[in-house]
C-alpha cells in the first residue's frame, strides 16, 4: 500500500471505531477490523482447535467433491475467490480443473501478505495461472469479470461461511450484487455453516485454551496499537453467545468494571459501564432450505448441494439464471 491508501485506511479504521464505540445503546466494532495480520493467525490457529469444526468441514467437502463440483460447470472456466484464505482450501478445486487444461485463479484480498500466503501456497500446482488483486470483493469481481474473454465462464468461491459475517438482509444485497456481475452459465459456490445444537456452537467460539478470546480482544490490543488507545485488556473478557431467534453467535467483550478508555487518534474518551459490552462479530448459522430460498431471491438458481456429515456445514452451488 502507498503512503495514501494506508493513510485513508487507518483514518477508515479510526472513523469506524468512532461511529461504533460512540453509538447510543450497543457498542460495536465492525468484525474485518479483527483480520490484521495477528488476527489472522489467531483465526488460523482457530481452524485447528477441536471444538471449532467449520473450516476442516469445509475442506473435507471441497477435497472429497471437487471432481463432483467442476463437472456441473462448462469449460473454459476462469476461478475467482472472494477472500484469499490461505489456499489450502481451494486448492481441491484447481486441482480437479487443472486435469483439463490450463486454469487462471483470481484471490481477490485487501490483504497483500493474505494474497501472497495463498500465491506460494498453490506455487507448485502447475498449468495453475495465479494472479491476486488486492481489492474489495466486489470490485475485484468488477474487474475480474471484465478480464475474461467470452465464451470464458466465470467461478465464484465464498467459502468458509464467511457469508455468516453479514446481517441478514445485507447477505442477501451482497449476493445480488455479486449476481449483477454474474452472465448466465457462471456460478457461485458459497459455503455456509449450518445450525447446530447451541452447546456445540459455544464450544466452538469459546474453547477453553482461549484462542477465540486473543482473536477477540486483540481488535482492542490493534486499537491500542494503531489509533494509539489506552484499553486495558485484562479488564475486558471474552463472550460468546448464541441467539436462537436469529440463528447466530454473537462475539462481545465484556467490561469487567466500570471504566475509562481514550483513543487519540479516534478523538474519543469513551466510558463503560460494568458489565457493558462491545459486539465485535455476528456469524450467522443456515438452514438448508433457507439456502435455496436465498438463491432464488438473490437471482440464482440453486444446482446442487453438498453437507458434511461431521459437523453439519453446506457447500451450494448456484448458477446465475
Ligand atoms: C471466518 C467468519 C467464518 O464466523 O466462524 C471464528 C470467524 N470468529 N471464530 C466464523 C470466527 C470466531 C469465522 N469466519
Amino acid at each position: 500500500m502507498g503512503a495514501a491508501a494506508l493513510d485513508r485506511a487507518a483514518s477508515a479504521f479510526a472513523l469506524d471505531v468512532r461511529a461504533g464505540l460512540t453509538r447510543p445503546g450497543q457498542k460495536e466494532l465492525p468484525s474485518v477490523y479483527l483480520y490484521d495480520a495477528l488476527g489472522s493467525a489467531l483465526f488460523e490457529a482457530i481452524t485447528l482447535l477441536p471444538e471449532y469444526g467449520l473450516t476442516r468441514a469445509d475442506e473435507r467437502i471441497l477435497r472429497s467433491h471437487a471432481g463432483a463440483i467442476v463437472e456441473q460447470l462448462p469449460v473454459p472456466l476462469v476461478v475467482t475467490e472472494l477472500g484469499s484464505g490461505s489456499g489450502r482450501k481451494t486448492r481441491w478445486i484447481l486441482e480437479a480443473l487443472a486435469r483439463g487444461g490450463p486454469v487462471t485463479y483470481y484471490p481477490i484480498d485487501i490483504s497483500a501478505a493474505a494474497l501472497a500466503r495463498c500465491k506460494l501456497e498453490l506455487a507448485e500446482i502447475g498449468s495453475i495461472g495465479v494472479v491476486g488483486l488486492e481489492q474489495p470483493y466486489l470490485e475485484g469481481l468488477a474487474e475480474v469479470a471484465a478480464r475474461r474473454s467470452a465464451g470464458e465462464a466465470l467461478l465464484v468461491l465464498f467459502l468458509g461461511s464467511t457469508i455468516g459475517n453479514f446481517e441478514r438482509a445485507a447477505a442477501e444485497e451482497f449476493l445480488r450484487a455479486i449476481r449483477r456481475s454474474l452472465c448466465p452459465v457462471d456460478g457461485l459456490l458459497l459455503g455456509t455453516d449450518l445450525v447446530k445444537p447451541p452447546a456445540r456452537l459455544i464450544a466452538a467460539y469459546d474453547d477453553p485454551t482461549g484462542v477465540t478470546a486473543a482473536f477477540n480482544l486483540n481488535l482492542l490490543a490493534r486499537i491500542n496499537r494503531e489509533l494509539g488507545g489506552n484499553f486495558a485488556l485484562r479488564h475486558f473478557a471474552h463472550q460468546a453467545r448464541y441467539d436462537e431467534t436469529r440463528q447466530r453467535i454473537e462475539m462481545h467483550l465484556v467490561s469487567a468494571r466500570r471504566q475509562a478508555v481514550s483513543i487519540p487518534a479516534a478523538g474519543i474518551a469513551v466510558t463503560f459501564e460494568k458489565g457493558e459490552t462491545i459486539w465485535t462479530e455476528a456469524c450467522h448459522k443456515f438452514r438448508l432450505g433457507e439456502i435455496e430460498a436465498m438463491a432464488a431471491r438473490c437471482g440464482f438458481r440453486s444446482q446442487a448441494q453438498w453437507v458434511d456429515p461431521q459437523w453439519p456445514f453446506a457447500e451450494s452451488l448456484w448458477i446465475a439464471g
